[in-house]
């Protein structure tokens, strides 16, 4: 009898946790993990694969995660080709090259500079913002007089070619971001290194012929990047302002907490843009948002609101270029 009340009194709690719970029981359900494996370094879009490499350097050597991902978006940033990142990046709407970028290493320490003018790697100046200042983030002319303090070099970022588009672009001024093309170009990298730490590094020139002084989520630590020893790591790409709403890369690495795997929660956070835009009546036929994921047992996941977003991931087994899965 006493038993059964027992098991009455533990139903009875057992209800009222779950009752209380706005998620469902069966989501929570963590997922088996595989052998760990690592290093591993994933990252967005095409150029993913190239970064990869240059990461894979660091890392193969039993390097730090924060200095493979730094030299490896930094590759990016510095082609002139990739036209929404670092040198030759689109301007924005003024015709001026604007920078966000930002890095957090396996000890929550983190970096950031937003709207960085004339200096080709703001991942490095985000970096060092994080080593060499009190303050997490700098933007603008104060990041720009830091950089050169620190040594880095003043230059024109903007390209023959990005002038020419841009000029072109001034006929009609219409401010129409495409999916998969002019947003495309973010780079964000995390990485796992032989120790099992884990970093990221996240950097743009952000949407194209965007107003002058527009941040999106690549500099914003939990939007554009969160990275949490103990859980994982996730990055973001597409329009910044979805990503910031909805704290993106925070949200997916706390849905990894809750026993989420990677791709999972990558899956959960996008459906959760995708219901702003119904909440809003708004049409989401525009928008592009990607993430990208890892835990700690290096599973790597992804997932995107359209069709189109690849990312690159690295590992003792080679490095593959894969194409995302869609919502819609
Ligand atoms: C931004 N998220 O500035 C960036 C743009 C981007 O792929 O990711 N493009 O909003």
């Amino acid at each position: 009898m006493s038993n059964r009340r027992n098991f009455i009194k533990k139903a009875g709690v057992l209800s009222a946790v779950l009752a209380l719970n706005p998620w469902k029981a069966e989501e929570f359900i963590p997922q088996k993990p595989k052998k760990i494996q690592k290093p591993v370094v994933l990252s967005t879009w095409n150029f993913g694969l190239k970064a990869n490499e240059e990461a894979w350097k660091i890392l193969s050597k039993g390097g730090k995660a924060l200095d493979a991902v730094e030299i490896g978006v930094r590759l990016v940033e510095n082609d002139p080709d990739e036209r929404s990142v670092g040198y030759g990046g689109r301007p924005d709407r003024d015709g001026r090259v604007t920078l966000d970028a930002c890095v957090m290493d396996e000890k929550a320490n983190i970096g950031s500079v937003a709207c960085l003018e004339n200096i080709k790697n703001p991942v490095s100046v985000a970096r060092a913002v994080m080593e060499k200042t009190p303050h997490v983030m700098l933007v603008g002319d104060g990041a720009l007089q830091f950089a050169v303090s620190q040594g880095f070099k003043k230059e024109n970022l903007l390209t023959p070619t990005s002038e020419k588009e841009w000029k072109q672009w001034l006929k009609t001024s219409e401010y129409k971001p495409v999916v998969n093309i002019e947003n495309h170009d973010t780079i964000g990298m995390i990485a796992m290194d032989e120790s099992g730490n884990l970093s990221g590094a996240c950097t743009t020139s952000g949407m194209a012929y965007k107003l002058h002084g527009r941040v999106g989520d690549s500099p914003i630590i939990g939007a554009g990047l969160f990275v949490d020893n103990e859980i994982g790591a996730a990055t973001a790409t597409g329009h910044g302002e979805e990503v910031i709403r909805t704290c993106g890369s925070f949200l997916v690495v706390e849905l990894m907490r809750q026993g989420k795997s990677p791709q999972q929660a990558c899956e959960e956070a996008v459906r959760r843009i995708y219901k702003n835009f119904v909440n809003q009546n708004r049409n989401v036929k525009d928008t592009q948002i990607g993430f990208i994921a890892m835990n700690k047992n290096g599973e790597t996941g992804a997932f995107c609101l359209q069709k189109g977003f690849n990312y690159a991931v690295y590992t003792s087994e080679g490095n593959v270029l894969i194409d995302a899965e869609s919502l819609i």
